[in-house]
């Protein structure tokens, strides 16, 4: 007999092969994703995934991310649409090795940046139930499933001093109370456990050090990333 929805046997399942793995590295904004990134991209051959930043940056001529810096209650949910889709297009593209390494996932965009929205007052709450509903749809209809976090622990103040020395346009006018509201949805996703279900383990890496330390870092607990069964 069919089982409910959203269980196995209603499943479109676009499924990914059970015998690779994908690995999510999250973390605040300018917590060193990208250096680890670039780590595992350069020293391995598995397929490593950057943010699909350059898209939110221009879609048919608009730049979303800056729109919503410039006004978030009126753009959050333009970007944040948008964001949902880039990243399951991410997440259900073929595999090209048998581990793949993403930067952020369609599950912290929901978790972190659209909560963040809607618990700060700007999100409607209309908003959050549409892209709700989405989120849900997407995760018990297609394989969005992640095999390992790692989550780059940082505290907020080194984010936003790296951010300033960045200078990344549209980041400019980030205050670090901004970050502080990350940082604590991050903590409470990841760390506490209070708020979303988290289905994989979860490795803590301490990120506030400089390029040379997280990168031996990296190189120290490579097996542990790579290999998470051993
Ligand atoms: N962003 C957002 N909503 C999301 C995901 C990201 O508003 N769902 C924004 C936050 C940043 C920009 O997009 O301004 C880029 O995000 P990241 O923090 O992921 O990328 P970084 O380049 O900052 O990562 P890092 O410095 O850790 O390498």
């Amino acid at each position: 007999p069919p089982g409910p929805r959203g269980t196995a046997g209603h499943k479109l399942l676009i499924k990914k092969d059970d015998r690779k793995r994908v690995i999510c590295i999250e973390g605040n904004i300018a917590s060193g994703k990208t250096t680890c990134l670039d780590y595992f991209a350069q020293t391995t051959s598995i397929e490593v995934l950057k943010e699909p930043l350059m898209k939110w940056r221009n879609v048919r001529g608009h730049n979303i991310l800056g729109l919503m810096y410039q006004d978030a209650s009126r753009w959050g949910i333009t970007l944040q649409t948008y964001v949902q889709l880039t990243m399951l297009e991410q997440h259900t593209r073929p595999m090209t090795s048998p581990v793949r390494m993403m930067e952020r996932s369609i599950h912290s965009a929901k978790h972190i940046f659209v909560e963040n929205l809607y618990r700060s007052g700007k999100m409607p709450e209309v908003d959050y139930a549409v892209l709700s509903e989405w989120f849900d749809w997407i995760k018990n209809n297609i394989d969005v499933s992640v095999d390992l976090i790692v989550y780059l622990q940082t505290s907020p103040k080194v984010c936003y001093e790296r951010l300033k020395t960045r200078c990344r346009e549209e980041e400019k006018i980030i205050p670090l109370e901004y970050l502080e509201a990350i940082h604590e949805l991050y903590e409470e996703w990841l760390i506490k456990r209070a708020l979303f279900e988290v289905s994989c383990p979860v490795l803590v890496i301490g990120a506030d050090h400089d390029m040379q330390k997280m990168i031996e870092t990296y190189e120290e607990k490579r097996d542990q990333i790579l290999n998470p069964s051993n």
